[in-house]
């Protein structure tokens, strides 16, 4: 079966917005009285022409109509965790492929947090998501943080680029790492995915003129894309955000 990346790129570049805070930092963490409704989030993702939006189950279900009409697709979030729980990371699959396609998902994606005694657990979890999900042409975004008492810095170049490698090692067709601490750094993580491609992350809400800097260079170390969630629906204007960050990807070099 041809995995349907097209679903959720643009000539092989991307830009998704991630909403699964909600779960995994809880709202009084990043949530203010606009962005605690998923409805914002979503107009936010269709207005800002994103390729992609990341729910989890819960919201995909109670929201079905609105997001089936925005036409905007859906990466289901298939595990997650809360932060409240303080022992070595293990995020659970909350979530089967065949509901995230009743659910009308385009991709699926799960989290990985390598480093962690539980490492071997959420490999075989997503080991047989991948399976299933590649069945029905379905693309798999795997989020890989190195996390756990083994891991010192989760950020460096070993990590990201750990990280990166790992996505293509188990076969996800995009992995989603940190940006790490310098371009130079992130490019030998994109060269180490391979075939597999990269999505960074947003991380904690900076200042736009930082956040954009991120974004080049993300661009210019060869990444698909970014999947932000903080920087873009914390953002005064985020529509405006969402127009610079399309010039940064989309823009032929
Ligand atoms: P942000 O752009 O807001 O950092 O979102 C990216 C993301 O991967 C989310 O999908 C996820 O909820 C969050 O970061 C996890 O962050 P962490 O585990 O580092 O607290």
């Amino acid at each position: 079966m041809r995995i349907k990346i097209e679903a959720i790129t643009t000539k092989g570049k991307a830009l998704f917005l991630a909403y699964d805070q909600g779960l995994e930092h809880g709202p009084s963490s990043d949530f203010n009285d606009e962005n605690v409704d998923p409805l914002y989030i979503l107009d936010i993702a269709k207005r800002g022409k994103f390729n992609a939006i990341v729910f989890q189950k819960g919201i995909a279900e109670k929201y079905f109509s609105e997001i089936k009409r925005s036409r905007v697709p859906l990466i289901l979030k298939l595990n997650g965790k809360t932060s409240l729980y303080k022992g070595e990371p293990i995020a659970r699959q909350l979530c089967s492929v065949s509901e995230a396609l009743d659910l009308g998902a385009s991709a699926v994606g799960y989290t990985i947090y390598i480093g962690s005694e539980h490492e071997g657990e959420m490999m075989a979890e997503f080991e047989k998501i991948e399976q299933e999900a590649h069945k029905h042409g379905l693309p798999v975004v795997a989020w890989i943080y190195p996390r756990g008492a083994s891991i010192k810095e989760d950020a460096n170049r070993e990590m990201i680029s750990y990280a990166a490698r790992t996505g293509l090692e188990i076969g996800a067709d995009i992995v989603k790492i940190k940006y790490g601490s310098n371009a130079a750094d992130l490019k030998w993580a994109v060269q180490s995915a391979g075939r597999c491609k990269v999505v960074v992350a947003g991380g904690m809400k900076t200042n736009e003129s930082d956040f954009l800097q991120h974004a080049k260079d993300i661009i210019q170390a060869g990444a698909a894309g970014l999947a932000v969630g903080r920087n873009v629906w914390q953002a005064e204007k985020p529509l405006e955000l969402a127009d610079k960050l399309r010039k940064i990807i989309f823009t032929p070099s």
